[in-house]
């Protein structure tokens, strides 16, 4: 007999948007070959929990029959490509969208062997020991992960200073993208007590026109590929390559190789890093609702809300697309004006919408334990008790209704991308985390270490009493994340290693 073996299985949805038709197989899925939930990533796209062994092929099957795939979630490779979800900016939406498709298409790995694999096993073309050669990767691939992005200001839903590459949309005064500010070298994951690792932000690099975008992707991308550490596994991401070589050099070298220069990056204004709840309507008269879904984790839960079976039923109906977000959460789009009462009808018949306060509705938590092999603590299953404690504590001070981000990861790999988060809670070991501040409320600036090694029971004690002072003293209009800073509680973070000098 063999062993049960289980498995998580990640796939590829550029810039999240998924059809009707495709969701309700991959509901299929979650009910028949994983533990009966979706999750919803921090990278717009799916992960099951649960899948044993001798179902695998047959999740691939149904996978592939979703005209959806698992190629490159994973690996040192150009990962899922991540878009603003935008849908009141219907213009820049499908802006960005299509250039997350199309560098997502561009940079993937040109092999055949997940179908070889995973479909039918038959070899369906030679393969390298035929010659084949990947055009872009080379036999090597990258020295390490690599992540894009593509944010439209006003909205940082996308969280772009956490990605090795990233486009910001510039708009003109009707909305029209007239280019992309190009960033580079942001990335979160550090291992606790090495400081020679760290999280980062990335910097604005340069500004190029919308014919450019692809060729300049590439370029960033082949040059960390030939400059980044191969040496060094844990220093082998863009962020370390720019510290090394300084970001003068690394521009020289991504225009050398697009061949030619590009002027420097334009102003823009991001406002936040959350989503936006409820109805909006957009530019073109349709609308779209985004429904908090905690921890990104869609199923049903005995005697509570039925996200699974609620988000099924609305597929079934639904005559316009899903987004998912960078913040686990879920957007029904593009509903004609007279479709909204069926759809509204639905999310109360299920329970789609309970209970998100303003804390809550600005979290996140990383999957961490029973499934994160790498989890150094709980993360996905104690976060919202803590939001519970915390809530209470915001409302004895009248902050209830305060939007301020918290972030919560199981070990710093920083998957929810804790060191961006206004208050940012980093697992060191069972019950036990870091507590970081300071980070700004639109993700450009990161978090400081304010308590180490703080016990669950420990956190609500220790924030207290900043709430407290933030009710008292702040100035008006001014971030959680930036009053602690000009109150004393920890220094402002500049980026990379300052990110531990205390
Ligand atoms: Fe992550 C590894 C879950 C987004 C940084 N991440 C993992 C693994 C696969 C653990 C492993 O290697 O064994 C986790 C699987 C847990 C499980 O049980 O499902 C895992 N990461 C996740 C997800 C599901 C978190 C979530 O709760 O949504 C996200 C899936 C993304 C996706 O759909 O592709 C996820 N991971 C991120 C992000 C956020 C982002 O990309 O915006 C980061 C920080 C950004 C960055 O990359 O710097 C992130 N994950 C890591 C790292 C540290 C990388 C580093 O540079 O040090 C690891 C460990 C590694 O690569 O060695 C990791
Ligand atoms: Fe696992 Fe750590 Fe990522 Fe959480 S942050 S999912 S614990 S690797």
């Amino acid at each position: 007999l063999d062993k049960a073996y289980s498995f998580m299985i990640r796939l590829r949805i550029a810039g999240g948007v998924v059809t009707p038709k495709q969701w309700l197989i991959l509901d299929e899925i979650a009910r028949t070959y994983a533990n009966g939930t979706l999750r919803a990533t921090t990278r717009q796209t799916f992960q099951y929990h649960g899948v044993i062994k001798s179902n695998l092929k047959r999740t691939m099957a149904a996978i592939d029959s979703a005209l959806l795939d698992t190629i490159a979630a994973c690996g040192d490779v150009n990962r899922n490509v991540m878009a603003a979800t935008n849908p009141a900016q219907k213009g820049a939406h499908e802006a960005a969208y299509k250039l997350a498709k199309d560098i997502s298409d561009s940079l993937l790995p040109k092999t055949n062997a997940w179908r070889e694999i995973w479909l039918d096993g038959e070899r369906v073309v030679g393969g390298e020991d035929a010659g084949e050669v990947e055009p872009v990767y080379g036999k090597t691939y990258l020295p390490r992960k690599f992540k894009t992005i593509v944010a439209v200001p006003p909205s940082n839903e996308v969280d772009v200073y956490a990605h090795d590459l990233g486009f910001i949309a510039i708009l003109d005064k009707k909305g029209k993208v007239t280019g992309w500010n190009v960033t580079v070298g942001g990335g979160m994951g550090m291992t606790h007590g090495e400081t020679d690792t760290f999280p980062r932000t990335a910097d604005v690099m340069l500004f190029c026109e919308p014919d450019y975008a692809l060729k300049v992707a590439e370029a960033v991308m082949t040059v960390q590929r030939d400059w980044g550490n191969r040496n060094v596994r844990k220093n082998a991401r863009l962020k370390y390559t720019i510290e090394r070589y300084g970001l003068k050099a690394f521009r020289a070298e991504v225009e050398k190789r697009v061949g030619r220069a590009f002027q420097d990056p334009k102003p823009f204004t991001f406002t936040g890093n959350g989503d936006r709840y409820g109805w909006v309507e957009g530019d073109d008269g349709k609308h779209h609702l985004t429904l908090y879904v905690a921890s990104g984790r869609i199923k049903d839960i005995e005697g509570g809300p039925q996200i699974l079976s609620g988000l099924r039923r609305i597929a079934e109906v639904h005559q316009g697309d899903f987004r998912l977000t960078g913040n686990q959460n879920v957007i029904i789009a593009n509903v004609p004006a007279d479709r909204k009462a069926e759809i509204d009808a639905l999310v109360q018949e299920y329970g789609l919408t309970a209970g998100a306060g303003a804390l809550r509705r600005n979290s996140l938590a990383c999957v961490a334990l029973p499934t994160c092999g790498l989890a150094l603590a709980e993360s996905e299953r104690y976060l919202p008790s803590l939001i519970d404690e915390l809530e209470e504590s915001l409302a004895s001070h009248g902050l209830s209704e305060d939007e301020i981000t918290i972030r919560m990861t199981g070990c710093p790999n920083g998957c929810a991308r804790p060191f961006i988060a206004e208050i940012g809670l980093v697992g060191r070991g069972p019950e036990r985390y870091n507590l970081y501040l300071g980070a700004a409320f639109d993700g450009s600036r990161l978090s400081k270490l304010y308590a180490e090694d703080v016990t669950a029971a420990d956190i609500r004690p220790k924030l207290d009493p900043l709430f407290a002072a933030y009710a008292k003293d702040r100035k008006a209009g001014e971030r959680f994340g930036d009053f602690v800073i000009r109150a004393g509680y920890v220094a402002k973070t500049g980026n990379g290693p300052d990110f531990h000098v205390q």
